[in-house]
């Protein structure tokens, strides 16, 4: 048995993956889930509480299974990013839910040839399934779960994507992380901060200062769900912490030191669209849909579609300071799209440019947009 699994772990790495481990599925007991929705921390994420119970017990997934593989894919950055517009890493590339995808169909192809299982016995995800992803990463001792809710690897920092394949097949299971003289003073399973010892820098650096406690995010208030997964107006409060991030966040990631053993990534699965990094703030204020379709096409930028970029743009070019700015912001506050004069109206005031607005506002009819004009900073 040992033998099949280790031939599995060498052609899973071959693949691409970077880390390959197993997990014994059990049901999870994690309570950090149930607690995380019933503070309603997860925003207008319904899909998180639809699926909740699948999340924490596998068995509901996908009846049967026996083991969990988790699988690391690296992208550890080849530089550092920065400057006047600030894109999570992961956007630098494409879609990482794409590109990921052939490596676990071959994960699988390889799982059916070395254990004579048909396609029904298992199942694949990149972070497109009801599996709680670091909970079993960290259970299967990719990593631990840092303060910053992070699964963070010894070897490759904060910079590892996940992906699970759910399995009918038993797998002998990998140690999770323990602390040499660990004290267990925790009931729950995956307590973060297990390797952070004193430092609080994560929790300290967050620009909007999402995390009630050590390893929890509120979504509300977290960048990353404001600039990706909110489709609406980005709430005025948070705009300034939003600072120079146009789509997601690191922060909490970069400012890890457990990113000191971090390795540039081999990126066998991952394709680096390193050009997105390089477009400047007064290009993006700039972007017609159809340049936004062609600029963006294949990355996981898409997503936020046209306006909701824009919209994160003007928040980006509100906090710049930079007054050239302002007539390319005041033709986007006259632009069809409700939500991008919605944004623009706020950065041209957050710029010193009100008097600019005056004719656009005499024509507004938008509630939101109106709400806009009469907010007092
Ligand atoms: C919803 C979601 C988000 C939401 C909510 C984030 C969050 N912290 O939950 C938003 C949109 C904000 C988000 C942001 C980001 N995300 Co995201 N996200 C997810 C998703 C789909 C589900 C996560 C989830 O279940 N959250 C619910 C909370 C409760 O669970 P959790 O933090 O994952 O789990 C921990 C807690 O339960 C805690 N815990 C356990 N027991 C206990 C007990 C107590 C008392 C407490 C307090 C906690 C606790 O430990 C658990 C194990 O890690 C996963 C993919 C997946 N299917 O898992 C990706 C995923 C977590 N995201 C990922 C990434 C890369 C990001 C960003 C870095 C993207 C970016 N650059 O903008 C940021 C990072 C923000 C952060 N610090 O967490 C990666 C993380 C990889 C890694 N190495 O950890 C994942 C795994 C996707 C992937 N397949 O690679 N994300
Ligand atoms: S991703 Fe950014 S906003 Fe979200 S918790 Fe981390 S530092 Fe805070
Ligand atoms: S920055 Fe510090 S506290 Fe936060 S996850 Fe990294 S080691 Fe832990």
């Amino acid at each position: 048995m040992e033998a099949r699994a280790e031939e599995l772990r060498r052609r899973l790495a071959a693949l691409g993956f970077d880390d390959v481990r197993f997990a014994a599925t059990a049901a999870l007991t994690d309570e950090g889930l149930p607690a995380w929705l019933a503070a309603g921390l997860q925003a207008d994420m319904q899909w998180m509480e639809r699926t909740a119970e699948k999340r924490l017990q596998p068995d509901a997934v996908l009846p049967g299974a026996r083991s969990i593989i988790m699988l690391g894919v690296n992208y550890g950055p080849a530089r550092p990013t920065g400057g006047s517009v600030q894109w999570a890493r992961y956007a630098l590339h494409d879609d990482y839910h794409d590109t990921v995808k052939p490596g676990l169909v071959a994960a699988g192809r390889a799982l059916e040839e070395i254990y004579g299982v048909k396609g029904e016995d298992y199942r694949y995800y990149v972070d497109t399934g009801p599996v709680l992803e670091r909970s079993w990463a960290a259970r299967a001792g990719v990593g631990f779960v840092g303060k910053n809710a992070m699964l963070i690897s010894r070897r490759y920092g904060n910079w590892l994507l996940l992906a699970a394949i759910l399995a009918r097949v038993e797998l002998p299971p990998d140690p999770p992380i323990r602390k040499k003289f660990e004290i267990r003073n925790s009931k729950f399973e995956n307590a973060p901060g297990l390797l952070c010892g004193k430092c609080t820098r994560c929790l300290d650096a967050c620009p909007t200062n999402a995390f009630p406690r050590p390893g929890v995010v509120d979504a509300r208030r977290c960048i990353s769900y404001q600039t990706i997964e909110n489709k609406g107006v980005i709430p005025r409060a948070l705009r300034a912490g939003i600072g120079a991030h146009v789509y997601g966040c690191d922060v909490c990631l970069e400012v890890c030191p457990w990113n000191r053993f971090a390795q540039a990534g081999r990126r066998m699965l991952l394709t680096v669209r390193d050009e997105i990094g390089a477009l400047t703030l007064a290009e993006l204020l700039e972007l017609t849909p159809e340049r936004f379709a062609a600029v963006f096409k294949g990355t996981p930028i898409k997503r936020v579609k046209f306006a909701g970029l824009l919209r994160n743009a003007c928040i980006v070019a509100g906090n710049s300071g930079d007054r050239s700015l302002l007539p390319a912001l005041v033709r986007l506050a006259a632009h069809d799209v409700a939500l991008i004069r919605v944004h623009a109206v706020w950065a041209v005031r957050r710029l010193g440019g009100d008097a600019m607005l005056a004719s656009l506002r005499a024509g507004e009819k938008d509630a939101s947009v109106l709400e806009e004009y009469a907010a007092a900073d």
